[in-house]
């Protein structure tokens, strides 16, 4: 039997690809076999569901200590470009979320050179006492590290403290590609993959759910990829607490790598499916149309993909790296993506349970409880 026929074989059976199945499907697999295979994956896991929410991004800094190649979205701290919100800024972006029937608030941002610990708590404490029913998925390992740098206390305590003052789960953001070849050369200064990995697991000991990442199409290899693919499984297998996964296509405008050309979309369909293929214990596969842009989004929900994100609106990180997807999209044209690709929209909320709505109020779950 060839390769891809015993590679078949395992997806059929639900059984685990090895790091060498993973090579030699980057390597050798065509595109159409790669999303065949993915997508028996995804509808075993997922039906023929696919998920979105109503969310709003906030990035309360883009002042940021550190400079990664690949990012356009931070500034120096004497940067005309840099700012801080204020809280009453923040407070706004709260309420304009709730207003429009938000259930999660995405927060990340810079890790500002003066601003204090107390800052960062006082963002979530803040939004948390006005508006507790927002879910917060705030703050990536990478700031999470740097809060531990910054007090000397360890990350499980700081996490514990944000956690009680109304933290609701972790973005998948900061992870790029763990092999240190690779990360020391796009963002050498920030938390290594070993610290990444053990803040999550953290994380997952508190309660607390999170998301993973990966940064593609830039200087790493295929290899990088399943190495970082497998890292991410085999903390799944001891915690089970990533939700899903989340491929970051590299968008190069305005960064140090700007000299890059933009991972194509026969490349964001095929990292999509062996992300699919290789994370066989992650619940869900995000297609962040935001950096895929929505067509290709649309396309990724036959690739492995059960999940597109959401509203999204005040998107930075991408925009300032020159994406041309808009800044928002409506429930109405989420679901029309959806169903357009032939599958049945559900709203979820940031841990996955079913959104019902009725005459503006939501609840999770049924019954529809007023509110
Ligand atoms: O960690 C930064 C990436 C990440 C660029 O958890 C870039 O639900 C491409 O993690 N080109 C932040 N990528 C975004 C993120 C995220 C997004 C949506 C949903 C979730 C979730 C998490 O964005 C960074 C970095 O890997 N990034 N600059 C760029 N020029």
């Amino acid at each position: 039997m060839n390769r891809i026929a015993v590679i078949r074989e395992k997806v059929e059976a639900g059984q685990r690809l090895s790091f060498e199945d993973g090579l030699y499907l980057e390597e050798e697999a065509d595109l159409f076999t790669l999303g065949e295979l993915a997508n028996i994956v995804r509808e075993r896991k997922n039906g023929n569901r696919a998920y979105y929410n109503v969310n709003v991004h906030i990035n309360p800094t883009n002042v940021c200590v550190f400079r990664c190649t690949f990012c356009a979205f931070r500034a120096d701290l004497k940067s005309p470009k840099g700012y801080v919100m204020s809280d009453e800024q923040i407070l706004e972006r709260a309420a304009e979320a709730d207003r429009r029937g938000a259930t999660e608030l995405h927060i990340v941002g810079g890790l500002h050179h003066q601003l204090p610990y107390e800052w960062y708590l006082n963002v979530v404490r803040l939004i948390h006492r006005e508006f507790p029913r927002l879910h917060l998925k705030a703050y990536t390992a990478v700031e999470w590290d740097w809060f531990s740098r910054m007090t000397g206390r360890p990350t499980r305590d700081i996490l514990a403290e944000f956690k009680d003052a109304g933290l609701g789960s972790l973005p998948g953001g900061g992870a790029e590609i763990f092999h240190p070849e690779v990360r020391d050369l796009i963002c050498e200064h920030k938390a290594d993959a070993d610290s990444w990995l053990r803040i999550h697991r953290e994380a997952h000991s508190l309660g607390l759910r999170s998301n993973a990442t990966m940064l593609y199409g830039h200087i790493e290899k295929p290899w990088h990829r399943i190495d970082h693919l497998c890292r991410l499984r085999a903390l799944q297998d001891e915690t089970g607490g990533f939700q899903t996964f989340i491929p970051l296509a590299f968008h190069p405008d305005n960064t140090r790598l700007s000299h890059l050309p933009k991972p194509s979309g026969v490349t964001d369909l095929r990292v999509m499916a062996i992300s699919r293929l290789m994370l066989d214990n992650f619940p869900h596969i995000k297609a962040y149309w935001v950096m895929l842009g929505i067509k290709t989004a649309q396309v990724a929900l036959s690739f492995g993909a059960d999940d597109i994100d959401g509203t999204v609106v005040h998107e930075r990180i991408y925009h300032d790296a020159g994406s041309t997807a808009p800044q928002e999209l409506t429930v109405a044209e989420l679901r029309r993506l959806i169903e357009e690709a032939g599958r049945v929209p559900i709203e979820r909320d940031t841990l996955y349970r079913e959104v019902v709505r009725d005459n503006g109020r939501w609840q999770t779950g049924r019954p529809l409880a007023t509110v």
